[in-house]
């Protein structure tokens, strides 16, 4: 596999979606798993584990209210972990978001923005990661990159036709 995504729990599932959609249009083999860094640590550990044998090259681990399913997974490997912060909790975010991006100097956390674009950033920092060492990966990023500047003028000549 080429990453594997980890969720602390199903409820976090609406966002795990949004990086396997990414993974998918990228072709980026990729696993996405339940496992609590508070509820499940064990399973968290052997999912790293499988992760690191299966050859992956990053991990994202989205994770909710003290969310410490990234930091974590961080301290358990040296494989680049990206968090992606929910937005589920009683602060909307900022708990999870502050729990994921303030990690102790020596462990690092990329940490993405809260929610559903979280999950899709988090894929695409993965996928940049791959595709150090990937040039047909690659050629798709830049390609997902036009797409969306496409995308973009395509809007704007919607509301100024005449240009
Ligand atoms: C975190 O607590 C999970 O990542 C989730 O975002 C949040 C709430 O979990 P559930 O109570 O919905 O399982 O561990």
């Amino acid at each position: 596999m080429d990453a594997m995504i980890l969720l602390g729990s199903e409820s976090d599932l609406d966002v795990g979606k949004e990086a396997v959609k990414i993974f998918d249009e990228l072709g980026i083999k990729h696993e996405i798993r339940v496992a609590s860094a508070h509820r499940s640590p064990e399973k968290v550990k052997k999912l790293i584990k499988r992760a690191e044998n299966e050859g992956a090259k990053a991990i994202i681990a989205a994770a909710g209210m003290s969310a410490h399913l990234a930091g974590v997974t961080a301290a358990e490997t040296l494989l680049p972990v990206i968090g992606i912060p929910m937005g589920g909790g009683a602060l909307n975010g900022i708990d999870a978001l502050l729990s994921t991006v303030n990690m102790p100097g020596g462990v690092p956390v990329a940490t993405v923005s809260i929610g559903k674009a979280g999950g899709k950033n988090a894929a695409l920092l993965a996928a940049r990661i791959i595709a150090l060492s990937d040039n047909e990966l690659r050629k798709k990023l830049a390609l997902y990159a036009e797409k969306m500047a496409a995308a973009v003028e395509e809007s704007d000549k919607k509301l100024n036709p005449n240009g």
